[in-house]
């Protein structure tokens, strides 16, 4: 039985990359006179990095004009990534970038049927608190029963920490909840984490593929696409789909032994 759903963030509540990180990434390189702006092309590149700062840490090792002594890099990666979540806060704080489609009623569905509602992702708090609290309202972390984020879980996605915390704050087995995801680290976390998954394919990763998702398709939104097929008697992917996958699916848990009431991270 499903008792809860946790949701990745970046990608999968919203399309925050492009149109959020990327700008505000580019927005804190001109404001602390970096020299060096990335292009769409290359950040999708550089996404296979999880984690704002390690991503600038990694993209320095191709820059000739990037401090050379690594003190210097991590405070530089530091500094952009402290101003690249500000310029994000006004972004997101100025409504460009909007949940995406079917994600709002499905959160409402699962309220209104009782199951716990988690966020399992490896960005930075205030990033998570400045989407949410513009499309939740300032109280957007009571309808939460479990928030891990980059801070809580260092390790990132793929590793399965952030999942595992997750289930040890709901207590509950892998199997008694699901994982929505789009990105492939984030579904080897909820999958070594033994949390079955389901993708929504963001713009960034649209050709992701996922074998062993409980599913996979386009966008919440919409029940074309979806593979397994889901029912065309609703215009989105709501829970009743949700529960028909689970119990129509072979999974397992390859880590039943999660039990996470006494898992260790
Ligand atoms: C997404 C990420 C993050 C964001 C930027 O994580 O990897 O790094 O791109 O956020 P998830 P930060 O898919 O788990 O939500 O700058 O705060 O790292």
């Amino acid at each position: 039985m499903i008792r809860s759903i946790l949701w990745d963030v970046d990608g999968t509540l919203a399309e925050t990359e492009r149109d959020g990180h990327l700008r505000a990434f580019n927005q804190a390189f001109e404001a602390l006179d970096v020299p060096w702006r990335w292009s769409e092309e290359r950040y999708g590149e550089l996404l296979s990095v999880a984690g704002g700062r390690e991503r600038l840490i990694h993209d320095m090792q191709c820059r000739t004009r990037a401090p050379t002594n690594p003190h210097e890099r991590e405070a530089l990666a530091g500094r952009v990534h402290r101003c690249k979540n500000e310029f994000y806060a006004t972004i997101v704080a100025s409504g460009a970038l909007p949940l995406r489609e079917g994600v709002r009623e499905l959160l409402e569905d699962c309220e209104r049927a009782g199951l716990r509602l988690g966020i399992v992702t490896t960005t930075s708090r205030a990033n998570v608190e400045a989407l949410l609290k513009t499309h939740l309202g300032t109280d957007w972390e009571s309808k939460f029963a479990a928030v891990v984020c980059a801070e809580e879980a260092p390790r990132k996605k793929p590793d399965p920490q952030a999942y595992l915390l997750a289930l040890q704050a709901l207590q509950l087995r892998s199997h008694e909840v699901i994982a929505m995801e789009d990105a492939p680290a984030g579904v080897a976390a909820a999958q070594a984490a033994g949390v079955p998954v389901i993708v929504t394919r963001s713009h960034y990763l649209s050709a992701v593929k996922a074998e062993d998702a409980l599913a996979i398709g386009p966008s919440l939104g919409r029940c074309e696409g979806w593979r397994p097929t889901a029912g065309a008697r609703t215009k989105r992917i709501g829970l009743e789909q949700i529960i028909r996958w689970y119990e129509q699916s072979p999974w397992t848990s390859p880590c039943d032994s999660h039990d996470s009431r006494t898992a260790v991270c």
